[in-house]
């Protein structure tokens, strides 16, 4: 009897593992698409799981979300797509009703601070237990990020804008995903300049002339012109606040 309640039990909370985090999934995907397209959020989830589900979670590829990104593509906004490295925080309480980050995309917006992955012989998703970020380089969170930011770059389009680290001795890092995904994904037949705003708190360790900067110029397409500003991060949010929602660069 203890063997089989336990089993029972056990087989419960499992599916409720897979069944909380569906149903989050589910319902913020409903949230964010407007109700007049053609996103059936059961068929993304469906897309979703398959990159990963019954695999070991060691060796999930970038490509294993080629079909999720073919279902649910983000959708890009001229001149109003904000990138950034190291900078998470602040970009994303400057572009908040002003410019398009990829956690404003329907995907990146489900996803963004969740951990997920599957495990050979299962068909359950799991929310713990799953390789960290630097663990083993084809994670399901890591992979999903490259891939879902490769394509978000490469539909960008007008006069786009980094946010980097300017309180860090690299702030354009050849290894963040920014650095060796997104940069490269830019076109120069959609992108016509890309600013870099280098955000310093009190210890400022890196200007514009910053030898990291140089190879960002240099990673660029010729046609994508380069601009660098130096912009203190309490600026930057006294600059939103004053100016809430009508949305003049504050760089
Ligand atoms: O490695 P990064 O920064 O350069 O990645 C940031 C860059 C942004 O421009 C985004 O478009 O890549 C995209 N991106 C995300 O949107 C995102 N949301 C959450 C990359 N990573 C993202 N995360 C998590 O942030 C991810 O799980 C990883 O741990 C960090 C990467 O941040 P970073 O090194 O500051």
């Amino acid at each position: 009897v203890v063997v089989v309640v336990v089993v029972v039990v056990t087989a419960v909370v499992l599916s409720n593992r897979t069944d909380t985090f569906k149903a989050t999934f589910i319902q913020e995907c409903e949230r964010r698409t407007p109700e007049n397209t053609s996103t059936d959020c059961v068929e993304v989830w469906s897309a979703f799981e398959q990159a990963y589900v019954g695999r070991d979670p060691c060796q999930v590829p970038p490509e294993a979300y080629d079909h999720l990104l073919s279902v649910a593509p983000p959708q890009p906004a001229c001149n109003r797509m904000l990138f950034w490295s190291g900078t998470k925080e602040v970009a994303h309480q400057v572009s908040e009703g002003c410019y398009q980050t990829m956690e404003d995309s329907m995907l990146g917006s489900v996803l963004d601070g969740m951990t997920w992955c599957g495990k050979e012989g299962s068909n359950e998703t799991f929310t713990s237990g799953c390789p960290g970020w630097t663990e083993c380089v084809n994670n399901p969170v890591r992979s999903f990020w490259s891939r879902a930011s490769a394509e978000f770059a490469a539909v960008a389009c007008g006069d786009a804008v980094v946010l980097l680290n300017g309180s860090r001795d690299t702030p354009f890092s050849p290894t963040s995903i920014f650095g060796s995904i997104e940069v490269k994904k830019f076109t120069s037949d959609r992108m016509k300049s890309l600013t870099a705003v280098l955000v310093t708190k009190d210890n400022v360790l890196a200007n514009c002339e910053d030898e990291s900067l140089k190879n960002l110029q240099k990673e660029l397409k010729p046609g994508i012109k380069y601009i660098c500003k130096e912009v203190p991060e309490s600026e930057l949010l006294t600059c939103k606040k004053d100016h809430d929602q009508t949305c003049v660069p504050c760089w």
